[in-house]
């Protein structure tokens, strides 16, 4: 058996070693997921949502915990990690409300009584990524549980510890053996395995484009459910009647917040050409303000990158020449570090205009008018977020309706909220997660028809 080392990208110190799961402990674990899921099926409405609740006291009786472990294995501020982990808790409280809510239709018809059932899949595969172990974690496994589904979750080789210590918690909750279980290990061995086994009946995937691919075409094997959430390039745009001083003074957090490792990053802001010196000169304060420092300090704002090999891909796009800007700070020594960095002006066949970089770094280029900035906002295959400052709500919705992406928030920066739809246009995913559907999504209908002759 091979085992990993988590390693603290704060202090590049091992924190523990975790041992793979194999490709037969895989098998074995869905074949338990697919008996455990005949009684889970049957479990009544509001004993699958009684059950789903405690299980959301559980991770809030261990939130410090949790944000510790995520702190020290992922290098996330203690901050943030305290707000992902009550996300958690959040999710799978939302969705604890949806078993007994889970209705069918009555159809009317000729000749007797048509209804249809929503039938939960069987078992279901999670692939998470390292970026956000806890809440991505969550938007799969709650909604798929109340459905009546069964749950296999594989985490990311670097960051199993809090994917780990949720299993345990869900068992100290009530939830019965094979219900939900967390296989620590690689994607090539335990992830494949759950794309490949024909008792795993949907894979939920949130990862990067390319091995998205790689399972939605493992997947049409079996004609297997599937949700993709892949990666994204976001445009965060800026007329010049938007309140700049906000706008300025948040930008940052709307790309440097996880280091820069968020699929909804807005890495590319779009300024009207008229006030970009004007924006310029509110950002800069506004970036060499962000608190970037040791995680576990509740001061501190953003943290270290994953990982080295993560770092120097970062870096590989602010070669000697590149057109910086203005930088903020990061600390030496020790740590994955790698400051926040602007860079202007880009051209756009520039990498850093056209790739996900999944760093803290971002471009800014102007445009003339609002054509311009929905041409430049769509001028990439992904489509998952993004931002409009305006104070013309006409405008607002008119760029809303032309940006080809997912989600998008008009005078803020928000991305995920989970009572709300989430997912990708284009290539940035397949399907949506969170919000009042989700889990329809872990649901086949069934349509029934009783004769009255
Ligand atoms: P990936 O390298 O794609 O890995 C994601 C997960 O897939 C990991 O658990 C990985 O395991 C596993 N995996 C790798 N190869 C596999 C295979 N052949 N079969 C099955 N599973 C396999 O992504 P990443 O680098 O961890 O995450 C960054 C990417 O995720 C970015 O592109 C980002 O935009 C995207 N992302 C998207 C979203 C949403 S919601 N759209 C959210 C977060 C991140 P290992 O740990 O062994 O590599």
């Amino acid at each position: 058996m091979t085992s990993y080392t988590v390693i603290n990208p704060a202090t590049e110190q091992p924190v523990t070693q975790v041992e793979h799961t194999t490709a037969e402990q895989t098998d074995a674990a869905i074949e338990r997921a697919a008996r455990a899921q005949e009684s889970w099926r049957d479990v009544a409405p509001g004993d699958r949502g009684r059950l789903l609740r405690r299980f959301a006291e559980q991770v809030d009786a261990h939130v410090a915990e949790l944000a510790a472990l995520e702190t020290a294995g992922s290098g996330h501020p203690v901050g943030a990690a305290t707000w992902e982990a009550g996300q958690v808790r959040d999710v799978l409280t939302y969705y604890a409300a949806a078993p007994e809510r889970l209705t069918g239709r009555q159809i009317p018809v000729p000749g007797g009584l048509n209804v249809t059932f929503k039938e939960p899949l069987g078992v279901v595969g999670l692939i998470v990524p390292w970026n956000f172990p806890m809440p991505i974690l969550s938007w799969g496994m709650a909604p798929a549980l109340a459905a009546g589904c069964t749950v296999v979750a594989k985490p990311a080789e670097m960051t199993p510890l809090t994917a780990i210590r949720i299993g345990e918690l869900a068992l100290a909750a009530g939830l019965p053996e094979g219900v939900f279980q967390v296989l620590p290990g690689k994607g090539s061995v335990v992830g494949q395995r759950l794309v490949d086994h024909p008792l795993v009946r949907k894979i939920v995937f949130t990862g990067s484009t390319e091995v998205g691919q790689q399972i939605m075409t493992g997947c049409a094997r079996h004609i297997k459910r599937l949700t993709l959430e892949l990666g994204g390039k976001s445009a965060n745009i800026i007329f010049a009647d938007a309140d700049l001083e906000r706008a300025a003074a948040t930008a940052p957090y709307a790309v440097f917040d996880n280091a820069g490792q968020d699929c909804c990053a807005r890495s590319r802001i779009l300024v009207e050409a008229s006030v970009l010196d004007k924006f310029m000169a509110l950002l800069e304060p506004a970036v060499k303000g962000v608190r970037v420092g040791d995680p576990a300090a509740d001061s501190t704002e953003m943290g270290p990158l994953i990982s080295a090999a993560h770092r120097a891909h970062v870096a590989s796009y602010v070669q000697a020449d590149a057109p910086v800007a203005f930088r903020g700070s990061a600390p030496d020594g020790p740590g994955f570090w790698y400051p926040p960095t602007v860079l202007a002006p880009v051209d756009a066949d520039a990498p850093a205009y056209a790739d996900e970089i999944f760093g803290p770094v971002v471009t800014v280029t102007p445009f003339a008018d609002e054509a311009e900035a929905i041409a430049l906002a769509n001028d990439t295959p992904y489509g998952l977020s993004g931002s409009i400052w305006t104070g013309n709500v006409g405008r607002a919705i008119r760029v809303a309706r032309g940006v080809e992406t997912g989600n998008l928030s008009v005078n803020s920066h928000s991305s995920v909220r989970y009572w709300t739809p989430f997912g990708g246009f284009k290539q940035s995913g397949l399907g949506r997660e969170l919000g009042p559907d989700a889990v329809d999504a872990f649901t086949d209908v069934k349509n029934v028809f009783i004769s009255t002759d």
